[in-house]
């Protein structure tokens, strides 16, 4: 009898108090959260903190430059003009809704004798870097150079040492077929700095057909990659989020920052339950989600002009959140010892971290999956794909996950994150 009675006192909890959130007014919460504040500006807020990222890149006319640059942020800059002359042969253009600025080079040409221009680039670097206003600090420059048999000229060699004391400097062999004429060309280099170390990435940044004594070869795109992850551990700390967030070719580095967010923001929930009088409703809760949900949108370089993260919240705020929450409950019930916590409507820390943790997790899956490769994303497939994900989610191993991650938040970032929400609501 004594059993029966437990048993129906559970299920009367799973279906209806979970932790004091009712499910059909999930989505009717998120929906008032979403008439008060206005949530687009706070993916807005979020890429604003991204510090600001200069990249010098520097080559003869005609290497590519400015394909690699399309290439790596999925821009159409020819769309965008030349940018405007900051010296006689340095452009500056920036990488449209984000916070990078190309500086390219202008003039330089085969056959010519370029040490003047040469010299003049090397000045502006240097003077930029030195300048006391740190907005025009240039980290990191792509010397490109066209892998077609020539060597580098002796002056190019002479600035690249020079550009090499002041920052990091890649060396990015454009339309590169590969193989022994590549490599040769690789060691030529190699001799050119006397063995010392210098980077020397190879790149075809576009297919291309190329003719040769066998016929045609079709050559695949490569070395985008390289170029990519090692700019990243090549440039400072403060600008690595930007160059995450804005280049399109590693997902895994959109989604690093995006998963140190989801555990900082659920660390948010848990701190909020153990304070004195905790959540005992689910806005506050809701409220961190959300802008969670607004700060991987920003690690992913998602724009707000291309696309609608209002939408995708009324979308998803009934049924997905309700889907994560019911399925904690099936999960979680068995595994928290006092029933009377949730009975009283207070959340578990645990438990909300979890649900947050687990929605962060869902969210960047879903635009792991979905981020074109010109980061453009569409909201309805969103939708569809984190309902989907919801629904066959595996809460005993968010919360083992959870458990993995939760020594690493930051208590102070939390902290700010929680009185951030507790602002929204
Ligand atoms: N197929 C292919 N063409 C390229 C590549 N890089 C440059 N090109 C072509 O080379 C020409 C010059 O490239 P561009 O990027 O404008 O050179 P820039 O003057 O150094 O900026 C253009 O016609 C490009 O299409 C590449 O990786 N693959
Ligand atoms: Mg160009």
């Amino acid at each position: 009898m004594a059993g029966r009675k437990s048993c129906e006192k559970t299920k009367k909890l799973s279906e209806e108090n979970t932790m004091g959130i009712d499910f059909s007014k999930i989505g009717i919460l998120v929906n008032s959260l979403l008439e008060k504040r206005n949530f687009d500006e706070r993916v807005e807020k979020e890429r604003e903190k991204m510090a600001n990222l200069n990249i010098i890149n520097i080559g003869k006319t005609g290497v590519g430059k400015s394909t690699i640059i399309n290439a790596v942020f999925c821009k159409d800059l020819a769309k965008t003009g030349i940018g405007k002359p900051v010296t006689q042969h340095c452009h500056a253009y920036s990488i449209p809704d984000s916070p990078i600025t190309i500086y390219d080079s202008k003039g330089i040409e085969t056959g010519k004798d370029n040490t003047a221009i040469l010299g003049e680039i090397y000045d502006k670097i240097k003077n930029q870097n030195s300048s006391p206003n740190t907005n025009g600090y240039i980290h990191i420059c792509w010397y490109c150079v066209l892998d077609d048999g020539n060597r580098l000229d002796e002056n190019e060699v002479e600035i690249i040492k020079k550009i090499k004391i002041i920052i990091p400097v890649i060396i990015v062999i454009t339309q590169s077929v590969g193989g022994n004429k590549t490599n040769e060309f690789i060691n030529e280099i190699k001799k050119d700095f006397n063995n010392n170390y210098i980077d020397i990435i190879p790149v075809m940044a576009v297919p291309k057909i190329e003719e040769s004594d066998f016929g045609q070869m079709n050559i695949k795109t490569h070395g985008l990659d390289k170029l990519v992850e090692r700019s990243y551990d090549l440039l400072p700390e403060s600008v690595q989020k930007t160059f995450a967030a804005y280049q399109n070719t590693s997902v895994q580095l959109k989604s690093k920052y995006a998963v140190t967010a989801t555990v900082f923001y659920s660390g948010a929930v848990a701190i909020a339950a153990l304070q004195p009088a905790p959540i005992a409703d689910a806005p506050i809760m809701i409220a961190i989600q959300i802008g969670m949900m607004a700060n991987i949108t920003a690690c992913f370089g998602i724009r707000s002009s291309n696309f609608n993260f209002k939408t995708v919240l009324s979308g998803v705020g009934g049924p997905f959140a309700a889907a994560v929450v019911g399925r904690t409950f099936v999960s979680l019930l068995k595994l928290i010892p006092v029933l009377g916590t949730i009975a009283g409507g207070a959340i578990n820390a645990t438990t909300g971290a979890v649900i947050t943790f687990a929605i962060g997790s869902l969210y960047i899956k879903v635009l792991s999956s979905l981020i074109k490769g010109n980061g453009k994303i569409n909201e309805a497939e969103i939708i569809d794909a984190l309902n989907k994900a919801a629904k066959n989610i595996n809460m005993d191993e968010m919360k083992k996950e959870w458990e993995e991650n939760k020594d690493n938040y930051s208590k102070s970032e939390s902290q700010r994150i929680l009185e951030e929400a507790k602002r929204d609501i």
